[in-house]
């Protein structure tokens, strides 16, 4: 294996973190805590954990509805987050924002968005940004099958594909849009395929192998990074859990569930490969699960306890003044 001891605990802590905020966000929302609406990015940690192992702290990425694995991966704060996701005054957007709308721009987090399609043209202004100032920053978007019907899909890759902005495309084809399969709106095999109408490189990758998403976004990031312009990645996954918590999934069979589970978690892929390759040990996993488990605990014991937003503070933050850049 071409990875070292520390990038593969990286890996496995990454994605073992993913996968354990989001566990105990849907027991602690069906339990009541939690206000709103939360979607869940279970079986797709791969692909946040893939892509952000090769970006820098001050490059940008934008994020969509199911955002939690995105700004994890990219090494936003659990506490902040968990806080924001109960709706507290110390969460990430002073409680006001919820799970769809957590952003952190000290780490080049621009944004979940409950907007579908809502990020491309975000990515493609921090992509152009980064480009005139002549930075070498990346900025990567990443979006749903659904959100690649979009009109913003074809604005946002044509516009980085004919300036060569510095963008990474990231596909996250989970199979379904809400109730939708993605082959029924689709017209092509491949949303990647659609990258040759703007004459810039479409990969499809499988998005519940780390390494294989890894080097994908490794070439697209290097590309990127050294003028060579944009790369639409089509990484293929399956969305576990219901499209929101508390989806009564009326369109697909337990069956299909169980058996995508079964032969694709991307976490057991991962423990699989490094155990049978000899790379890592069980002993190296649990500590990892043990640290990880720690973390999720303090993130809630640090929202219950934290205060809610007061009534007066209503209208402060509409606009921001000033504020930082990366
Ligand atoms: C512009 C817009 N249209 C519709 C919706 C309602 N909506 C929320 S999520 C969603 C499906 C998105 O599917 P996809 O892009 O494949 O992402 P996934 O949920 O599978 O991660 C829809 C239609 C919305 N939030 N915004």
């Amino acid at each position: 294996m071409d990875f070292s001891e520390e990038q593969l605990q990286d890996f496995y802590r990454v994605m073992f973190t993913i996968r354990r905020f989001e566990e105990k966000v849907n027991e602690l929302f069906l339990g009541g805590e939690i206000p709103g609406f939360v979607h869940l990015y279970i079986g797709e940690e791969a692909i946040a954990t893939g892509v952000m192992a090769n970006l820098r702290k001050t490059d940008y990425i934008t994020s969509t509805h199911r955002g939690h694995g995105h700004t994890i991966a990219k090494g936003a704060d659990l506490n902040r987050m968990m806080a924001e996701i109960f709706g507290k005054a110390t969460g990430y957007c002073k409680g006001k924002g919820g799970s769809m709308h957590i952003a952190d721009f000290t780490i080049g987090m621009l944004g979940a968005n409950g907007v579908v399609g809502g990020g491309y043209n975000l990515a493609v202004g921090a992509g152009l940004a980064a480009k005139l100032r002549g930075q070498d920053q990346v900025s990567v978007c990443f979006f749903g099958d659904g959100a690649s019907n979009r009109g913003t899909f074809h604005e946002g890759l044509n516009m980085a594909a004919a300036w060569k902005l510095p963008v990474i495309f990231v596909c996250e084809n989970n199979q379904w849009a809400s109730t939708t399969p993605y082959r029924t709106t689709t017209s092509v095999e491949n949303i990647a395929d659609r990258a040759t109408g703007y004459g810039i490189p479409g990969v499809v990758v499988d998005g519940n192998n780390v390494f294989a998403v890894y080097e994908a976004a490794q070439a697209a990031v290097e590309r990127a990074r050294s003028g060579g312009g944009p790369t639409l990645l089509e990484t293929k996954t399956y969305r576990i859990k219901g499209h929101f918590v508390g989806d009564p999934e009326m369109y697909r069979t337990r069956e299909e569930v169980q058996q995508q589970f079964e032969t694709n978690d991307p976490l057991n892929n991962f423990k699989q490969a490094v155990l049978n390759a000899n790379s890592l040990t069980e002993k190296d996993l649990e500590e990892i699960e043990t640290a990880v488990q720690a973390a999720i605990e303090e993130a809630v014991d640090f929202a219950r306890e934290s205060p809610f937003p007061k009534p007066e503070e209503l209208f402060e933050d509409l606009y921001v003044e000033g504020g930082e850049t990366l």
